[in-house]
């Protein structure tokens, strides 16, 4: 009897098995590394977000690992469309779904490279509206309007091809009312939270150096989780658990994955843990899910969004 694995969820419209994959950004930018990725536990391929015309991105160092994270200021470096575009029969070949990034440095490049990956059979659009490291550039996603006309184009193009957004974590609880008001008018597919919490800064005392060149930078991994998780949950409320919610943020293990599902999230994806640790970090991960799940005799279909207020107050925090 085939059974379906308790790590595996079917995501607008698509089984991953396991539902957990690399966050564009981390081992996805060379041929090389997306062929490791075709070879690991990553329930898909999700290639680095791409640039009408390939990019060197920033100065480095540009990357910079810590116990607690990392931060970058990477600046968009890719390939381009056409050397992604050629590698996706190949890439295909694994079994898994392939997904683009796609990142326009200005609002119009957007449309031709989701019509080259489209052509090429690719099998979703993640629209990434949060790149945090272009110098003089704004996140498009604070710029609602630009977002609204930069989603509507792409959904008149993208036909069967599901398309999803790639979101900053925002500040203030207004601007994920409004986001999702888009994403609800556009008739998005999925959105993906969080990308790197932008313009942070980490300096090393002792040679007085910020941890990179650009000093500025994008933060992820365990630093960010209770931020990853917050945004999670606003889009899983603000969406009724009817448009999926992508998680992203701070999953070092199975028990981090674990609080991204019941927070909201349907799949998960991995970054700074596994520019870490390398691919071997999904084999890792979906067991320790596994075994969490098995624990609570569960799925991970049954927990999304089970999350709930804490009832009893803590005998320490009583006077609080
Ligand atoms: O390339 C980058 O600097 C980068 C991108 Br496009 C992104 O979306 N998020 C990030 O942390 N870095």
């Amino acid at each position: 009897m085939v059974r379906l694995s308790n790590t595996s969820n079917n995501v607008f419209g698509i089984d991953f098995a396991p539902a957990i994959w690399n966050a564009s950004g981390a081992w996805c930018m060379t041929p090389e590394e997306l062929h490791d990725l075709g070879k690991s536990k990553s329930g898909a391929i999700l290639i680095k977000s791409t640039t009408k015309e390939p990019r060197e991105g920033n100065l480095k160092p540009r990357y910079f690992e810590t116990k607690l994270g990392s931060i970058n200021s990477m600046g968009l470096p890719n390939l381009g469309p056409k050397v992604y575009c050629d590698l996706i029969p190949a890439l295909r070949a694994y079994g898994k779904p392939v997904m683009a990034s796609i990142s326009g440095m200005k609002p119009e490049d957007n449309l031709p490279i989701c019509t080259a990956y489209m052509d090429a059979g690719i099998d979703s659009l993640e629209i990434n509206l949060s790149c945090p490291n272009i110098v003089g550039k704004p996140q498009v996603a604070f710029d609602f309007e630009t977002s609204r006309k930069i989603l509507t184009e792409v959904k008149a193009i993208s036909g069967k091809t599901p398309v999803g957004v790639k979101l900053p974590p925002y500040p203030d609880p207004i601007f994920n009312t409004q986001m999702a008001d888009i994403i609800k008018e556009t008739k998005i597919d999925y959105v993906v939270c969080i990308n790197s919490v932008p313009h942070t800064c980490i300096i090393d005392a002792d040679s007085e150096e910020f941890a990179i060149k650009n000093k500025f930078g994008g933060l992820g991994g365990e630093y960010v989780k209770p931020v990853a998780l917050g945004q999670v949950r606003r889009f899983y409320e603000l969406l009724e658990g009817k448009i999926p919610v992508i998680g992203c943020g701070g999953i070092t293990n199975g028990r981090d994955a674990l609080e991204h599902f019941l927070a909201g999230a349907s799949a998960v994806q991995i970054g700074t843990q596994l520019m870490k640790e390398t691919p071997l970090v999904f084999e890792r991960i979906e067991r320790e899910l596994a075994q969490e799940l098995q624990r609570k005799g569960v799925s991970l279909r049954e927990v999304i969004g089970r999350a709930k207020p804490r009832e009893n107050q803590i005998e320490k925090m009583r006077n609080y």
